[in-house]
């Protein structure tokens, strides 16, 4: 295995030392990353010291060091999990043939496109968090948002890296234009639409965990099957640090369920907002805003651009190694939901058009697991209530149901109900002002906020009042 230089400005185990021309555009990217960094970053906590992981390999024992670190001197590395002798482009067009080390000439621009587009999403988040550490409920949770944002940095260097490694000029230039888009700016947004979006509190943050980097798991998993080998060596590895972000998410919102349920049933209320917590019928409302906006980022129900990107060899399917198909879907058909006037219907599709629904799917089935165990919070406690996943048709903004209102549970309805019933399923200004009024934060050791039970264990084996982030 490559071992990392620590010589080296940029951690790395893809002998940076030996290519002068890459290291220097990286050394050239270095300090306006550290800029962008600076300007978007965590705001207020650039010089305290973190009790971070940071990888210092990608074997199983070297990739997640703990120590305390300042966040502007985070060892942002890159690292591309270990090459696999032999391996072989697996779908599409070019199944068979040996894996591309090169960008392949007549695909560079669409390829191009699908690793900006993934890098956009990395800076964004970090730029959506950024006012969150002001409001901490805990040191745990402060830690783990910060560990969280170093670690979409890392993701933003891995893309970079693709690029100035293998694009060339353009590459360069995207690399540049990746710092300089703005989550939700009305001039320079960021690509996607769920990355424009605000976070302005815990319970959005722990949410957009939940899903939105849920997302990027099945994307990372779909790019990891990528037949220009450097990307999926890069996904790989980037999908072992995507893990704890979905478990930030879910641990995060399950507490606030518990808590929810402790002071229902220690005051026997449904009206725990009295008693400081966040009620489950908001916590639903902010599962239904985040859940849509995610299901947006899979693209429409029927793309060519998804068929392409398969048939080219430069994005496969969730596991796509695993499915005993022949892996270049031709002829096979796909179940789609689709609208039929004001009824909601399936129809069989091709295959290959129907890509972003199958990843749509799998990502459903995923979220609903988690969904699940939060329902098992509830019902360990006696309580009668049933946290649910959004049909996917409901508040689409991208696909068949872009153009029509659906409600939560899958019925297209007319403007009337709409405005008459959707302050029922979405935050209104007063759910938002009531979870933005819990939001003081709480930094000495070992405290919580009222609002969130505590952790069920600390972070690498440490106490509950194990000082997570140094702020003395
Ligand atoms: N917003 O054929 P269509 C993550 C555009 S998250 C705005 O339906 P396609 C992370 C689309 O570009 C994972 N525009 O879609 C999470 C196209 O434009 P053109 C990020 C959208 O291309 C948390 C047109 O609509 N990774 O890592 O099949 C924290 C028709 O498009 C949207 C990726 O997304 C949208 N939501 O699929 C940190 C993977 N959706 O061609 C990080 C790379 C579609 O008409 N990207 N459009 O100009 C892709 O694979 C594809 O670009 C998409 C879209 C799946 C996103």
């Amino acid at each position: 295995m490559a071992s990392i230089d620590y010589n080296e400005r940029i951690p790395n185990n893809v002998d940076l030392a030996e290519n002068r021309r890459l290291l220097r555009a990286l050394e050239d990217w270095q300090p306006k990353f550290l800029e962008w960094w600076k300007d978007m970053g965590p705001e207020g906590f650039q010089a305290k010291e973190v009790y971070l992981r940071t990888a210092i390999s990608v074997d199983a024992k070297g990739w997640a060091q703990f120590d305390y670190t300042r966040m502007p001197e985070y060892r942002w590395g890159i690292f591309l999990a270990e090459p696999e002798p032999g391996r072989q482009i697996n779908f599409g067009d070019h199944q068979g043939q040996p894996a591309w080390q090169e960008v392949p000439g007549e695909y560079r621009g669409t390829l191009r496109r699908l690793i900006v587009t993934q890098g956009d999403t990395e800076p964004a988040s970090v730029e959506q968090q950024r006012h969150l550490g002001r409001t901490c409920p805990s040191l745990y949770d402060l830690r783990n948002l910060f560990q969280v944002n170093v670690e979409e940095g890392r993701h933003l260097w891995a893309m970079v890296y693709i690029l100035d490694a293998h694009f060339g000029r353009d590459g360069r230039e995207e690399s540049e234009a990746l710092l300089q888009r703005r989550s939700g700016d009305h001039d320079k947004p960021r690509i996607l639409g769920a990355f424009n979006e605000r976070t302005p509190d815990w319970l959005s943050f722990f949410m957009f965990c939940f899903f939105t980097d849920r997302d990027g798991k099945y994307q990372l998993a779909s790019l990891a099957e990528s037949g220009f080998d450097p990307l999926s060596r890069t996904c790989r590895f980037m999908l072992t640090e995507e893990a704890h972000h979905m478990f930030v998410g879910e641990s995060g919102v399950g507490r606030i369920v518990q808590r929810a349920c402790e002071i229902m049933r220690e005051h026997k209320t449904d009206d725990v907002r009295r008693h400081g917590a966040v009620d489950l019928p908001t916590i639903q409302k902010y599962i239904n805003f985040h859940c849509s906006v995610s299901l947006d980022l899979f693209g429409s129900e029927v793309s060519t651009n998804a068929a392409n990107f398969y048939t080219m060899g430069l994005k496969g399917r969730f596991e796509e190694t695993k499915k005993k198909d022949d892996h270049r879907l031709k002829d096979g058909t796909y179940t789609v939901a689709t609208l039929a006037g004001d009824k909601i219907i399936t129809r069989e599709e091709g295959a290959l058009v129907s890509l972003n629904e199958r990843l749509r799917d799998d990502y459903i089935a995923d979220c609903q697991r988690g969904v699940n165990r939060w329902n098992e919070i509830i019902k360990s406690h006696g309580i009668d209530f049933t946290l649910t996943l959004p049909h996917r048709g409901f508040r689409r903004a991208i696909g068949a149901f872009a153009e029509v209102k659906v409600s939560p549970d899958g019925r297209v309805i007319g403007e009337a109900e709409w405005d008459a019933r959707h302050r029922d399923w979405l935050p209104t200004e007063e759910d938002q002002a009531y979870v933005g009024s819990l939001m003081q934060p709480v930094t000495e050791r070992g405290r919580v906020a009222n609002w969130i039970a505590p952790p069920a264990r600390g972070v690498n084996g440490q106490a509950a009042d194990f000082e997570y982030v140094r702020l003395g």
